[in-house]
């Protein structure tokens, strides 16, 4: 198949989905063809069958606000009829859902060409439920050919805050778990002493990821045992987090590691991973720190619940209560055996249910089902 992807090609779990999907549809033998504003950041290798076309967005003084979403959807209008696309997939609703249903239709009287959006999370619970977007983000999802979320939770968040009947198929996130995999990580010892434990945080450091929490949580367990702190990435609540930091004289047991491009390594360095969100579609890193047999602490109530809420691989609590948090952090980290299990079981999870061979045929059984 010819395969138009479209995503945000900077740090973000959305991004890290439609990447990988591309990769491993261009393994399978299909041509890839990323449709975005620049090279998304885990495509900086050469692969082969992928091809990248990038979105130029003419910026005009008259403009207060570039329209990137035209530019996007003259590329994509574009792209789909020289490549003769067969479909085009769009991750993250807004405004790509809205950009591939208007390239959809300029090429309608040469071509037809399916949209499949997918949902990631806040492009639903924040973005586009917001007055200024929710009439087109309702519209473009129900004009999409197919439309999937990477979990129950968003898939309902869809049907209810959206009230739309579209059908809407859940498609979990996945991961490749030869490349996130416990092993002996490089320098354990530039992070922390033999006898402390390293607790672990990634994201974009947005508002909705409660970065104080997880200095809330840290501050409480490097009370009671040794530990030090890495968080890792960069947003807007990164200074924020860096000043309550200081304020509760942390400063010396928290490592800002800043944006990475692989993670797999740096996990491997956790003995808890901690992802404390207002609410998570999905949580993409917490099932990276799985796959490489870290416990997780995370909230409940949202997407972790799916592969998490057992309870067998880590541990969730509602959002804001440290309290808790801190106990179960406690519990984990000091009894080593429990921490092992759990560790183990988020492995076997990761491998049983969200390997990347499997979630992918899933992708590819849709788009044959498509086009068909
Ligand atoms: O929705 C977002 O916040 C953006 C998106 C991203 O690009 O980082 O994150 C979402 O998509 C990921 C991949 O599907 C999920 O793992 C994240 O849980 C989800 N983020 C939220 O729901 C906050």
């Amino acid at each position: 198949m010819n395969i138009g992807i479209t995503c945000y090609p900077t740090y973000g779990g959305s991004g890290t989905v439609a990447t990988e999907l591309g990769r491993n549809l261009a393994k399978r033998g299909h041509k890839v063809h990323f449709i975005t504003t620049a090279l998304p950041y885990r495509l900086s290798d050469f692969v082969e069958n992928i091809y990248f076309h990038e979105v130029q967005v003419f910026h005009y003084p008259l403009f207060d606000y570039t329209p990137y979403s035209l530019s996007l959807a003259s590329k994509m209008a574009h792209v789909a009829l020289r490549e003769d696309l067969d479909l085009l997939h769009v991750h993250y609703a807004v405004p790509h859902a809205t950009s591939a249903y208007l390239a959809q239709k300029i090429v309608e009287k040469k071509k037809k060409i399916p949209v499949i959006t997918t949902l990631h999370g806040t492009d639903i619970t924040l973005v586009g439920i917001d007055p200024s977007y929710y009439e087109i983000t309702r519209f473009s999802i129900e004009q999409s050919d197919a439309v999937t979320a990477v979990s129950q939770y968003l898939k309902n968040q869809t049907l209810y805050r959206f009230a739309i009947e579209k059908h809407i198929e859940v498609i979990p996130n996945f991961l490749d778990p030869d490349r996130f995999k416990p092993g002996k990580p490089p320098c354990r010892e530039c992070f922390a002493e033999s006898d402390e434990k390293i607790l672990m945080h990634i994201s974009n450091f947005r508002p909705v990821k409660r970065i104080q929490d997880i200095v809330e949580v840290f501050a409480g367990v490097s009370q009671q045992i040794k530990a030090q702190l890495m968080l890792i990435g960069a947003g807007p609540e990164k200074e924020r987090a860096r000043t309550l930091i200081e304020e509760k004289g942390l400063a010396d047991k928290v490592h800002f590691i800043g944006r990475q491009d692989d993670v797999s390594q740096l996990l491997q360095l956790a003995d808890i991973y901690l992802l404390l969100s207002e609410h998570e579609s999905f949580g993409l890193t917490a099932l990276e720190a799985m796959s490489c047999e870290v416990p997780v602490l995370g909230t409940s109530g949202s997407g972790m619940d799916s592969f998490l809420g057992d309870g067998t691989a880590g541990k969730l609590y509602p959002v804001g209560d440290i309290t808790s948090m801190v106990e179960g952090c406690l519990k984990i980290l000091t009894d080593p055996q429990l921490a092992k299990k759990m560790g183990k079981r988020g492995r076997e999870r990761v491998i049983h249910d969200y390997h990347q061979d499997k979630i992918v045929s899933r992708y590819e059984k849709l788009y044959e089902d498509l086009i068909r």
